[in-house]
């Protein structure tokens, strides 16, 4: 077998805690990431039917979670109380590789979570997030969460409709509204590590790539790691100079007519036409 730490989903999921984390993302445990693997990936590395241990799914608490449509898939994914800081330098200990167990209700243990860790206490959320994804785009393969900054500070001064959240976004950055021309979800302020914000963020999940947690956090789906961190770096981009510029007079803007050339330039036709205001 080869040596699971030089495989590159791994080296990935390591570099990428790591970004996240120096970016100010991720302090202490806060974020978390799960990643689908293929089977055929995982087996040059490990025997994917030998199981360490079982695990219940579970968030904070115990929580009621049918993750039936994922059984036998496996996940790279981080671990409950660890930090986004520590993954790169003792992946064994802060990842795990788990597959999901027959009905849904647990996981088996492939590998990592070494000193008797469990996945993160997001894992309802994320799972049902993939098997939302899965609906919509058969190829997604992450899930991401994550605390940024100013994504964060916006939520506490701006209107947390989708529409008007989405629009600011897109005013702030010109190519916002190609890299995520279906908007961002927003859910309003609710209890993490539940089923309840499990399957919100899921239903956001069928219409959104990203779905921002107001004054929590944020949340991506992509089919790469690259994809999703681009998503959430993209709309942390845009929030951050709506929060350099929030309480300066305004003088300058990009037109909702602009949005629709570059959107036209760049072939995007899924976009949220009823986010713009075009006459
Ligand atoms: O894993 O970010 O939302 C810590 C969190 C919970
Ligand atoms: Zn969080």
């Amino acid at each position: 077998m080869k040596d699971i730490l030089k495989a590159k989903f791994m080296r990935e999921m390591c570099a990428t805690a790591s970004n996240m984390y120096r970016l100010g993302w991720d302090e202490r445990n806060g974020g978390n990431i799960s990643y689908m693997l293929e089977e055929r990936e995982v087996a040059e590395y490990l025997d994917t039917e030998k199981a360490l241990r079982e695990i219940p799914v579970m968030g904070v608490n115990s929580v009621e979670a049918d993750l039936s449509p994922l059984e036998g898939r496996i996940f790279l994914v981080t671990g409950t109380g660890k930090y986004f800081k520590n993954v790169e330098k003792d992946p064994a200990v802060n990842l795990g590789i788990v597959k999901i167990g027959k009905g849904g209700k647990s996981v088996r243990l492939l590998w990592g979570f070494e000193d008797g860790g469990r996945p993160t206490s997001e894992f309802p959320a994320h799972m049902m997030s993939h098997i939302a994804r899965l609906k919509v785009d058969p190829e997604n393969r992450v899930i991401m969460h994550s605390h940024p900054t100013y994504t964060l500070a916006m939520n506490f001064v701006h209107e947390l409709d989708e529409k008007s959240f989405t629009h600011t976004l897109w005013e702030m950055c010109t190519e916002c509204i190609v890299v995520f021309p279906e908007g961002v979800g927003v859910l309003p302020w609710m209890l993490c590590g539940t089923s309840e914000i499990g399957a919100a963020t899921a239903r956001k999940m069928e219409e959104f790539r990203l779905v921002v947690w107001a004054m929590h956090g944020i949340y991506g789906a992509g089919k790469t790691l690259d994809e999703t961190f681009g998503l959430i770096e993209t709309v942390e981009k845009a929030a951050q100079i709506y929060m350099l510029t929030a309480h300066l007079p305004r003088k300058n803007t990009i037109k909702d007519e602009d949005m629709l050339k570059l959107l036209q330039l760049f072939g995007v036709k899924n976009y949220r036409k009823d986010f713009l205001d075009l006459k």
